[in-house]
C-alpha cells in the first residue's frame, strides 16, 4: 500500500501587521504577525541588510506567521520585502519604512489647557454621500453617514464654540453587516466602532485613511487635537480571528462576565472573581482577547504606536479599561510614554466610585504593586454627582464631597472630567433638568480642577434619552436637515443661550491659568450654593455656583485666600452674569461677592495698590 503524498501548496499572504514602521523608533525589533496560508515549516529572510530577521514563529494551522524585525538605525525610509519559503514554494511580505511625521504639528498632548469635544462619527455630519452604505437615518442602530469629511466641514463652528480637542468614537474598520433578530434594537449596525474587524483597518463610512490624516492635518491647522478611541479589551464578531486566532489562547473560552467590577479593586476578591472579570467577555459577540499571551499584549501595544505614529493624533481613549490587566495597561502606558512623553491617554473606568476610577490612574502604586502610568480616567462620580446637584436631587455640597476624596487620585488635576458622554442620558432628558441647571453643569466641569470633556450636541441643549436616543444626528450636518445648528440662524433662542454659556465659560477657563492648573480651596458648601477658589500663583479666581431662584452673597476673610492687603478686589468674568463691577471688593481684609440667582459666576481677585 502506498501512503498518498500531499505536496504543500504554495504559501500566501493575506494581511501584514503593522503593514509598516520607523526607523530609531523605541520599539525595535517590531514583531510582524502575517496572516495567510501554507506557512507550515516557513523560512522567513530579509531581503534587505537594514531590515534583520528573527524569532519566527508558525501556529499549527499554518495560517499566521510571527516575526521579529530589528530596523537599522540608518533604514532608509521606503519599501521592503521579506521572502517566505517552504516546501511548496516562495512568496513575498511586503512592508515599509515610513517617514515620520513632523512632531512640531503632531502628537501634541492633551493637557489642562486643552477643552474636549467628544464626536460620534457617524451622527456629526456627512460630507461624502459616496461612502454612505447602506445608510438609514430612520433607524437609531443604523449607519446615518457622517464622516471624516462632515467633521473636516465643520470644524469652524468647533474653534468658535472653543473646544481644542476632539475625541472620535473608534474608526477601525467594523462589520458593514446589518444584524437582523427579532428582538427590539434590531436591525442593528456598528455605526458606534466599538466592534473592530481590522485594527489596522479605517471604517469604510468613515472614509479613508488618507481622509482620517486630511481631517486631523486640518483639524490641527485650526488649532484642534484629535483624541482616537481605542478599543484593546475585545473584537467585533466577524473578525477574522474569531473563527481562526493566530494563537490558542488569543481569545479566553467564552465565559460571561459578570461585571462584578468591585473586585478588580478589592485585595480580598477571589481570583476566580477576577479572572472573570478580566476575561469574561462582555457577551458573545464581543471576543475578549486575552493579554496574558504575550503575543496578544505586543502586538496590541505596537498598535496603538502605529496609529499615533501614522496620523498624529495627540492622545487616546482607552474603552473599558479595567476590564485589561493592570499590569497591562501600566506596558501600554509606558510603551507609548517611551516613545511620546506627556502623551494623554484617558481610561474609561465606568465606575461612579471615585476610589474604583483613582486605583485605575498612574502616579501611585496600587496594593498589587502596580502603578499604571495612565495619566488619566473619567471621573464618572463627579459627572454623576453634577447631574443629580442640578436637577435638584442632591445638595449642592454633594460636589465638595466627591472632591473632598482628590487625594485618591496619583494625579487629580489631570483627572478628565465630563459633562456626558455617548452611554449616557443627555442631560435635557434628565427628569427635573432646566436649562438654568443645563448651564450650572457645564460651567462647573469647565471650572472644576482636571481636563474638561463635552459631550457633541450638548452645547445646544440637545435632547436623548438612553442609547441610541442619546447620539441623534446633529441638526445641519445631514442633507435635508430642517434647521442648521451649525450657524446661529439656525438656533432656537435656548439653543443659542446655552450655546454662548458654554462659550463663555471655555474663554473664561482660557483665560485664567487657575481655572486649568490652580489648585481648589473650597469656601462654602451647603444646600444651594458651592462656592471654591481656584489658585495658581499670583492668580486667585473665585467661582460662586447658585442654584437658588434668588440672589445670595459670601463673605470671608481674605487671608483664607492667602491676601495680606487691606483691600482685595474681585471682579466678575461669569458666563451672563450681571453683577455691577462696582461693591464686589472688601476692605479691612473682608471680602463681599453677591450671587445671582441660578447662575455660575468667577470673580478674579487680587489686592489692591
Ligand atoms: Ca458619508
Ligand atoms: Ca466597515
Ligand atoms: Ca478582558
Amino acid at each position: 500500500m502506498v501512503l498518498p503524498v500531499f505536496a504543500q501548496q504554495l504559501p500566501e499572504v493575506q494581511k501584514v501587521e503593522p503593514p509598516n514602521w520607523w526607523a530609531n523608533h523605541t520599539i525595535n525589533p517590531v514583531r510582524l504577525l502575517v496572516r495567510g496560508e501554507n506557512f507550515q515549516n516557513a523560512k522567513v529572510v530579509s531581503k534587505n541588510n537594514s531590515l534583520k530577521v528573527s524569532n519566527v514563529k508558525i501556529n499549527l494551522r499554518g495560517d499566521y506567521l510571527f516575526f521579529d524585525v530589528g530596523i537599522a538605525k540608518n533604514a532608509k525610509i521606503g519599501k521592503y520585502e521579506f521572502e517566505i519559503s517552504t516546501a511548496g514554494g516562495k512568496t513575498i511580505v511586503p512592508f515599509e519604512i515610513s517617514a515620520p511625521l513632523d512632531a512640531k504639528t503632531n502628537f501634541q498632548s492633551v493637557t489642562n489647557e486643552d477643552v474636549i469635544y467628544l464626536i460620534m462619527t457617524d451622527r456629526f455630519a456627512n460630507g461624502d454621500a459616496a461612502n454612505d452604505k447602506d445608510a438609514d437615518r430612520q433607524n437609531p442602530r443604523a449607519w446615518h453617514g457622517g464622516d471624516f469629511k462632515g467633521i473636516t466641514k465643520n470644524l469652524s463652528y468647533l474653534k468658535e464654540l472653543g473646544v481644542t480637542a476632539i475625541w472620535l468614537t473608534p474608526w477601525y474598520d467594523n462589520s458593514d453587516d446589518i444584524i437582523n433578530c427579532d428582538k427590539p434594537w434590531c436591525p442593528m449596525t456598528s455605526y458606534h466602532g466599538y466592534g473592530a474587524i481590522d485594527y489596522y483597518g479605517v471604517e469604510n463610512h468613515f472614509g479613508t485613511l488618507a481622509d482620517l490624516r486630511e481631517m486631523i492635518a486640518a483639524a490641527h491647522r485650526s488649532g484642534i487635537k484629535i483624541i482616537q478611541d481605542q478599543v484593546a479589551n475585545h473584537v467585533g464578531m466577524r473578525h477574522p480571528w474569531k473563527e481562526k486566532p493566530p494563537l490558542d489562547n488569543w481569545f479566553p473560552p467564552f465565559f460571561q462576565n459578570r461585571f462584578n467590577n468591585s473586585s478588580l479593586l478589592s485585595p480580598n476578591a477571589s481570583k476566580a472573581e477576577v479572572e472573570n472579570t478580566l476575561k469574561g467577555w462582555f457577551d458573545f459577540s464581543l471576543p475578549d482577547l486575552n493579554q496574558e499571551e504575550p503575543e496578544v499584549a505586543k502586538y496590541e501595544i505596537q498598535n496603538a504606536l502605529w496609529w499615533i505614529g501614522t496620523t498624529g493624533i495627540s492622545g487616546i481613549r482607552q474603552d473599558t479599561i479595567q476590564y485589561m490587566p493592570r499590569w497591562f495597561i501600566r506596558d501600554w502606558s509606558n510603551a507609548i510614554l517611551k516613545q511620546y512623553p506627556n502623551f494623554y491617554m484617558v481610561g474609561e473606568v465606568f465606575e461612579e466610585d471615585s476610589a474604583q476610577t483613582a486605583f485605575f490612574q498612574g502616579g501611585k502604586i496600587g496594593w498589587d504593586g502596580v502603578d499604571t502610568n495612565l495619566p488619566s480616567v473619567f471621573d464618572f462620580k463627579l459627572w454623576r454627582t453634577s447631574q443629580e446637584v442640578f436637577t435638584g436631587k442632591k445638595p449642592m455640597r454633594a460636589l465638595r464631597d466627591v472632591l473632598k476624596y482628590d487625594g485618591l487620585y496619583g494625579d487629580a488635576s489631570r483627572v478628565t472630567v465630563m459633562t456626558n458622554n455617548h452611554d449616557t442620558d443627555r442631560f435635557m432628558s434628565l427628569p427635573d433638568a432646566t436649562k438654568e441647571g443645563a448651564k450650572l453643569h457645564v460651567a462647573f466641569m469647565l471650572a472644576t480642577r482636571g481636563i474638561p470633556q463635552l459631550y457633541y450636541g450638548e452645547e445646544i441643549a440637545m435632547i436623548g434619552g438612553h442609547d441610541p436616543d442619546n447620539r441623534k444626528d446633529f441638526s445641519g450636518g445631514f442633507s435635508g436637515d430642517s434647521a442648521n445648528k451649525f450657524t446661529k440662524s439656525g438656533r432656537t433662542a435656548d439653543e443659542q443661550e446655552m450655546f454662548e454659556e458654554t462659550k463663555a465659560w471655555i474663554e473664561i477657563r482660557k483665560k485664567f491659568g487657575a481655572l486649568k492648573n490652580g489648585k481648589t480651596i473650597d469656601l462654602r458648601y451647603d444646600e444651594n450654593t458651592y462656592i471654591f477658589a481656584r489658585q495658581s500663583g499670583k492668580e486667585t479666581i473665585v467661582v460662586g455656583l447658585n442654584r437658588a431662584n434668588k440672589s445670595d452673597f459670601i463673605q470671608f476673610d481674605a487671608k483664607i485666600l492667602g491676601f495680606t492687603a487691606r483691600k482685595v478686589v474681585c471682579r466678575p468674568e461669569g458666563g451672563n452674569s450681571t453683577v455691577p463691577l462696582s461693591n464686589q471688593g472688601g476692605v479691612d481684609g473682608t471680602i463681599n461677592l453677591s450671587l445671582p440667582p441660578q447662575t455660575a459666576i468667577a470673580y478674579e481677585c487680587s489686592e489692591a495698590r
